[in-house]
């Protein structure tokens, strides 16, 4: 699995695909060896869904198609060409002039595929065949139950090409790959570094100022940095692995930094750090799911002005940019798996034969890899959660999460965490994982309304966690639906009040937890989901607004979080 994002330089090249295709709304039976007939003109990156007027193809469950003609410069013949994009959901088929060249599953995750080229063509039509359906071997799952998808998470199911994409051009007998791991001792650190490469390799090492500061010949090798510039929340150091060969160069990004999970304790840098930050979504009106710089940008500029020093990925991975944002701002990222809807909300089993199975595990598995071999260099990822709300309670569970934790371990050693949503008493995995997440709706989805409760019902069932399991607990989710200017004195739910109101009981009760690592609110900002009868156009947990504006608890945030700096 071979995932290092496209570049430009005197050996490679890219050529962007962004911008306008074409587009239709298909079926199963899309005849791919002729042209796109009655299409509409669309935007990548995009969600689909909203960009048109008609229900039709907002709600549409099935394939739908993209088209466009791509053009390779006549000097580009002899290269080898790779089509990337950065993430398009949720199964894609991928065709070159109507011939299939490649499959892919997975809504969140890079497509990266060779072009292969004809010497006597140099224009191609390139069809991308895109089927939102969810069932038991998607990530999230679904099901189709009358010809009508079933979603059992809280977001849109937004379908589209997402994420940036490209055609882009390697040598032969490139650089293909490039793995780097740290070491920190008191007064130096230690980068080992191993290349994918047929041919012999140098390799140089840049400081943040980009001064060379070591060199090494060799495939594998490790370079000394004395009185490291460690990575740490809000100074993105990093250091820069230039790997040339005869034909080909690569520069890497990476930051020097520990994290571990010691006593209890989240360690930076062997220092503890407390979570303070959210949730989030990739969710915005009109694009739904499309990555946009700018729009990344605010974010983290909101996130910074908040004094938030993590977010978690929920539900799924996000665009690769984001993640290289936070190795710039010093932001800490926990990556999360798109392993969502592990959860009927009725008492139906999940975990079971012919529902969530082995095949759905080798899914899973696949999409780990991809993951990590997309994320593996980035500093500012400190942790994998491997799942979300999942029915861990069921016997099932504990047969599905061991082998997937078997499998994370052994790719990764970052700490693993599961999020969950059971009390501990039932709760059946726990004890595979480093860290529990914890989401928690008291005064919400219980004794709703009531916040007097929170105290006690929120403190017992943290304790009970920690006593059963003995594990460091972030508190990944709390928050209430907040309409953004409804104001009520005294506060009921749904006020900026009540919203102020339920977030300070539950940081009064935490305090004085020392085995809680952080808090997460639920949620960054407002964010579309499927419509529903506590669904009034979305879901309102949100501390900023769909648009990024803040509410007042997010100034209340602001002055606690910075003070807790
Ligand atoms: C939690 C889920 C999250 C939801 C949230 C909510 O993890 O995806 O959006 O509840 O209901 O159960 O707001």
């Amino acid at each position: 699995m071979i995932l290092l994002y496209p570049v430009v330089n005197q050996y490679r090249n890219k050529i962007s695909l962004n911008g306008l295709w074409k587009f239709a709304i298909a079926d199963d039976f899309y005849d791919v060896t002729k042209p796109i007939q009655d299409y509409r003109l669309i935007g990548v990156p995009s969600s689909y869904n909203d960009l048109f007027t008609e229900k039709k193809i907002r709600d549409h469950v099935g394939t739908v198609v993209y088209e466009n003609t791509i053009e390779f410069p006549d000097s580009t013949i002899h290269n080898n060409w790779f089509l990337r994009i950065g993430a398009a959901g949720n199964r894609c088929k991928v065709y070159l002039d109507g011939l299939l060249i490649y499959t892919h599953n997975g809504g969140f995750l890079p497509i990266d595929c060779s072009i292969p080229r004809k010497v006597t063509i140099n224009k191609y039509r390139l069809t991308i065949l895109l089927n939102n359906r969810l069932d038991y071997q998607t990530l999230p799952i679904g099901e189709i139950i009358d010809d009508k998808q079933i979603i059992h998470y809280d977001f849109r199911n937004y379908t589209g090409i997402h994420r940036d994409s490209f055609l882009y051009s390697k040598p032969n007998h490139a650089i293909e790959d490039i793995y780097i791991e740290t070491n920190v001792f008191s007064k130096y650190a230690e980068v080992k570094y191993q290349v994918f490469c047929e041919n012999e390799c140098i390799v140089k090492l840049f400081d943040p100022n980009d001064i060379e500061i070591g060199i090494s010949h060799g495939n594998k090798g490790m370079i000394h940095v004395n009185n490291p510039k460690l990575w740490d929340i809000g100074k993105g150091y990093l250091y820069r692995l230039e790997v040339s060969s005869n034909n080909d160069l690569y520069s890497e990004t990476f930051g020097i930094r520990t994290i571990e999970v010691f006593q209890n304790k989240l360690l930076l840098n062997g220092r503890e750090v407390y979570l303070k930050g959210f949730g989030m979504h990739e969710d915005h009106e009109i694009i739904g799911k499309g990555s946009f710089t700018a729009l990344n940008i605010r974010d983290y500029n909101l996130l910074q002005w908040i004094g938030a020093n993590s977010f978690r990925t929920s539900h799924y991975p996000y665009a690769e940019e984001m993640y290289e944002l936070a190795d710039r701002y010093g932001i800490l990222v926990i990556n999360e798996m798109p392993a969502v809807g592990l959860n009927f909300w009725s008492g139906r089993t999940v975990f079971a034969e012919g529902v969530v199975d082995n095949k759905t595990l080798e899914v899973y598995k696949q999409q780990f890899l991809e993951l990590y071999a997309r994320d593996k260099n980035h500093p500012s990822v400190i942790m994998y959660s491997l799942a979300n709300e999942a029915n861990t309670h069921e016997a099932g569970a504990f047969e599905f999460f061991n082998e997937v934790v078997r499998f994370a371990r052994s790719k990764t050693n970052l700490p693993l965490m599961i999020v969950e949503w059971v009390g501990a008493k039932e709760n059946k995995v726990a004890q595979l994982a480093d860290v529990i997440g914890l989401n928690r709706y008291i005064g919400w989805y219980s004794d709703f309304g009531d916040l007097d409760i929170v105290p006690e019902k929120l403190r017992t069932s943290l304790q009970e966690y920690f006593d059963t399991f003995n594990k460091p607990i972030l508190l990944s989710e709390f928050g209430a639906d907040t309409l953004a200017g409804l104001h009520k004195l005294p506060s009921v739910p749904f006020s900026e009040e009540f919203q102020v109101e339920f977030i300070s009981k539950y940081q009064e009760v935490i305090k004085d937890l020392d085995f809680i690592i952080g808090e997460h609110v639920w949620n960054f900002a407002d964010f579309d989901t499927k419509p529903g009868i506590t669904r009034v156009d979305g879901n309102k947990k949100g501390v900023f607004t769909r648009n990024r504006q803040p509410k007042m608890v997010a100034h209340i945030l602001r002055e606690k979080w910075i003070r807790k700096s």
